[in-house]
């Protein structure tokens, strides 16, 4: 079989958000694949692994070999998943709608995601859980207005797009982070909706390969 036609393999962590923004859109365009379990935290972190490190220089999940290549940074997989296998399309028509998609999923992947990441806050210690709740909140603070303007059903609308693959990820993170979702109704109820979704509900923390039987529903 060439390296084209080869099924793509994820890198993934069960609870890595990072990781299922990428497995949501793998679902909802219907592209079957292999799974590689990366235990971040067993042995140290399975990321720094010297085969790891050779996939990704950077050390995290996800990573996806596909098509004879091999791509990190979630976003940036997902849309080469768009322009190779673009339906349905995970972006609007509209260049407007378009420009919201990215910058609510900016918003989440370079201006909430990163500040709450295993590394950081291994860095900042036992103040871990508190440095972690005022980065979401603070985040999802500006992100609940944003979404009163752009929000039907989902994020911007009421068709599924990127801005809600990196929306429900990051939710589940806050709660792990046991953040007060009582300020951010607009992002409760977008949330709920989208885990209604047979997508996002296969790609699951709790239903992963390297789910730990205690965590699994
Ligand atoms: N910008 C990257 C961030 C990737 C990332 O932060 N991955 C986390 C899991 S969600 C990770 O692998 N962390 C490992 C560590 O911090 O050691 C992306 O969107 O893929």
């Amino acid at each position: 079989m060439s390296a084209v036609a080869a099924k793509p393999i994820l890198y993934s962590y069960f609870r890595s958000s990072c990781s299922w923004r990428v497995r949501i859109a793998l679902a909802l365009k219907g592209i079957s694949y292999d799974l590689v379990p990366v235990n971040l935290v067993k042995d140290g972190g399975q990321q720094f692994s010297a085969e790891f490190k050779a996939l990704n220089p950077m050390k995290q999940v996800p990573a996806l070999k596909i098509d004879g290549i091999t791509l990190s940074q979630s976003l940036a997989i997902i849309h080469y998943l768009e322009e190779t296998r673009p339906n349905p399309s995970l972006l609007p028509q509209d260049p407007k709608k378009r420009a919201q998609v990215r910058m609510i999923a900016d918003h989440i992947v370079s201006g909430i995601q990163p500040l709450q990441n295993l590394g950081v806050l291994k860095q900042i210690g036992e103040r871990k859980m508190e440095w972690a709740q005022n980065y979401i909140s603070s985040g999802f603070q500006a992100l609940e207005q944003i979404l009163q303007h752009t929000a039907g059903r989902y994020c911007v609308g009421d068709e599924v797009s990127m801005a809600d693959l990196c929306l429900v990820p990051q939710v589940a993170n806050a709660e792990r982070f046991k953040v007060d979702m009582g300020p951010y109704p607009t992002i409760t109820r977008i949330n709920k909706a989208l885990l209604e979704l047979e997508a996002f509900k296969v790609s699951h923390p709790c239903r992963q390969p390297d789910t730990p039987a205690e965590l699994r529903a």
